[in-house]
């Protein structure tokens, strides 16, 4: 069985909803960000970088979301990751653009308006926020674009990519994130929306330790 070491955030958010989509066989672990369970040494042997999500499956420990995602694809013979070359490049491309355009910007809207409140880090930083909408509004027309003439990012399939760049879209309204002008972002939303799990990805918490 694996091992999934999670928080309810955005980056675990997306290797939850890819095995429940999946039906992974998985053994969550919750990790109490707040207690700062993610800074112990015995964890930090697992994810030098002190972060969650991490998966052990047998000998190998995996950190890094999309790789674990991948791997949970690769795992269930699943076309989330394709094994066509070319669909790989085309899923790389979409991930790529999540991960260094969309979500820096995406992801300080949900730290700005999600995870502050919920740990008591104070305010809403109003010029991060008014810089991350501008950047996000120029990304979003993006996916726009491409989502105007195709079901899904990397084609007619739904892969990681697709759950990777919309992870933060469940949080979209508390998160302020300005998903109104993007009329085939939110076709594509919602279609992600009627996904297993997409919307409530959390496995039953399960304590982090042993
Ligand atoms: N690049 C990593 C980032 C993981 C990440 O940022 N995780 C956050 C939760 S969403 C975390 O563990 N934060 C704790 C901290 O930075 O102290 C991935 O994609 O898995």
């Amino acid at each position: 069985m694996m091992k999934l070491y999670y928080a309810e955030t955005m980056m675990p958010r997306k290797v939850c909803a890819v095995a429940k989509l999946l039906d992974s066989p998985i053994d969550y672990a919750y990790v109490d960000l707040g207690k700062g369970e993610h800074r112990t040494p015995a964890f930090r042997a697992m994810n030098p970088a002190g972060k969650v999500p991490v998966l052990k499956d047998g000998d190998l420990t995996l950190f890094e979301a999309d790789a674990i995602a991948m791997h949970l694809a690769v795992k269930a013979g699943s076309d989330l990751w394709p094994s066509d070359p070319a669909r790989q490049v085309e899923v790389q491309r979409w991930l790529s653009f999540a991960a260094h355009e969309l979500n820096p910007q995406t992801g300080t809207l949900y730290f700005e308006h999600v995870i502050k409140s919920h740990f008591g880090m104070g305010p809403v930083d109003a010029d991060a926020e008014a810089a991350a909408i501008k950047a996000t509004k120029r990304h979003l027309s993006v996916l726009d674009g491409r989502l105007a003439t195709s079901r899904w990012l990397a084609g007619d399939g739904l892969t990681i990519a697709d759950i990777a760049a919309g992870v933060t879209l469940p949080w979209a309204q508390k998160a302020n994130i300005p998903l109104a002008d993007f009329t085939h972002v939110r076709r594509w939303h919602d279609d992600l929306s009627r996904l297993k799990g997409w919307l409530d990805p959390w496995p039953e918490r399960a304590a982090a330790a042993a």
